[in-house]
């Protein structure tokens, strides 16, 4: 029989800075005042569109968002920069990536019974990676003295329930003892602050996961099954890569940055993950309605009230369905994990709950687990 796997801790680095909407749109008005005179000429020949406003109200009741971490503040909220200020680093200084994935996995060594010398494997599994190679993964490892192997791995927002699945399949296999899942999310280094439709909607920070096997471990999540899907759309997209500076015509244009339609993802995203979920419970022979919590992938505060109407049956309550988006925003990988962290310690033996991601590919990750 092969090997079950634990959720045997897990750990949050929040970053120093807070943005609060009033915040964030005040930066955004300024600059569009900023924007709309210094081409006012343009504007009133009909050469150039007139920037609008954005409006709070509009983020809270669109998103639910009310703030977000950031790890430069000083520059998102310029409006003559809009952008994090994260100057380089000298290679033989730690990357900030693994900075934050390091503090963040530190936090979960401090909650589990075992040094890191005890894992056999280290996944880096976020949205953005800061450089190609060597990987973040390997940076983070040799950072905590951990032997074995380790390596990156990229799918959007599902990266998380992903890099889990993986670490419980070799868990299974019985290659590693105990696997470590790190989400550095930078997110801020990849939204178009300039852009009303978006310029609100993500956040940083870095989640760690310990995923061991069932027979080492005491206490923890049993992981009950792991589901993983994907189907292709543009409607989430982000163009920047290591060939733009093969076609030099396109660089700095708006698409290599993140882009998305949101009514679309919205209207798409939700059925995808509501009938996975429920398929899944099906398939592992557990009712939907009888699920004590869900840690939803944290994206949209009313995509999250949908798909836990439809999983549940039933309105679920805020005890039921996990938001952390109002003072994390979206964090991409990160969400569904931050919300398990801050909102599991009241589970009794046996109860049972779903981590789901959900985003970019469209990419989708269910993974269920029972208080053990
Ligand atoms: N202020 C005021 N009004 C605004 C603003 C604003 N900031 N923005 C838009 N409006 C206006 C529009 O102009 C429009 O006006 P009108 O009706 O007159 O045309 C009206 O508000 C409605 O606009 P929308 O239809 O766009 O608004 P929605 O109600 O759809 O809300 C949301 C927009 C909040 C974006 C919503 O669609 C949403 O959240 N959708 C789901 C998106 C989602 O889940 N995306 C997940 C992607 S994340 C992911 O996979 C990870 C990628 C990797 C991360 C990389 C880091 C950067």
């Amino acid at each position: 029989m092969s090997q079950a796997a634990v959720i045997a801790a897990t750990g949050l680095y929040t970053p120093p800075h807070s943005i609060s909407n009033t915040e964030l749109v005040s930066a955004f008005n300024a600059y569009v005042t900023l924007f709309n005179s210094l081409n006012a000429a343009a504007i009133a020949a009909g050469d150039v569109e007139a920037l609008a406003a954005s409006s709070v109200e509009f983020v809270e009741k669109a998103s639910g968002i009310k703030s977000r971490y950031v790890v430069d503040k000083a520059g998102v909220i310029d409006p003559r920069v809009m952008r994090p200020n994260i100057p380089e680093r000298p290679n033989d200084k730690l990357s900030i990536l693994a900075e934050i994935a390091v503090a963040a996995a530190k936090d979960a060594f401090g909650r589990w019974d075992k040094d890191p010398d005890q894992i056999d494997a280290v996944i880096c599994a976020a949205s953005n990676m800061q450089r190609a190679y060597p990987a973040m993964a390997i940076e983070v490892q040799d950072a905590l003295g951990i032997d074995g192997f380790a390596f990156d791995m990229n799918v959007a927002c599902s990266s998380a329930t992903f890099g889990i699945k993986t670490a419980a399949d070799y868990l299974a296999a019985g290659e590693a003892r105990a696997v470590l899942v790190v989400n550095p999310e930078i997110t801020s280094g990849h939204l178009n602050f300039r852009d009303r439709d978006s310029h609100f909607i993500f956040g940083d920070v870095a989640t760690a996961v310990i995923v061991e096997a069932a027979d080492r471990a005491s206490g923890g999540w049993e992981i009950l099954g792991t589901r993983l899907k994907t189907r292709f759309s543009n409607n989430i997209r982000n163009n920047f890569g290591f060939l733009n500076r093969c076609a030099p015509e396109g660089a700095g244009a708006a698409d290599k940055l993140f882009v998305q339609e949101g009514r679309k993802v919205f209207r798409e995203v939700v059925p995808m993950v509501a009938e996975m979920i429920v398929g899944h419970a099906a398939d592992l022979g557990i009712d939907p309605a009888g699920l004590k919590r869900l840690w939803l992938h944290q994206a949209n505060i009313n995509m999250n009230a949908l798909i836990g109407r439809r999983v549940l049956g039933r309105e679920p309550t805020e005890e039921e369905n996990v938001i952390i988006l109002d003072e994390f925003a979206n964090t991409s990988s990160a969400g569904s994990i931050i919300a398990f962290h801050r909102k599991n310690a009241d589970f009794q033996l046996g109860e049972t709950g779903l981590i789901c991601s959900f985003g970019a590919g469209y990419s989708a990750g269910t993974v269920f687990v029972r208080k053990r």
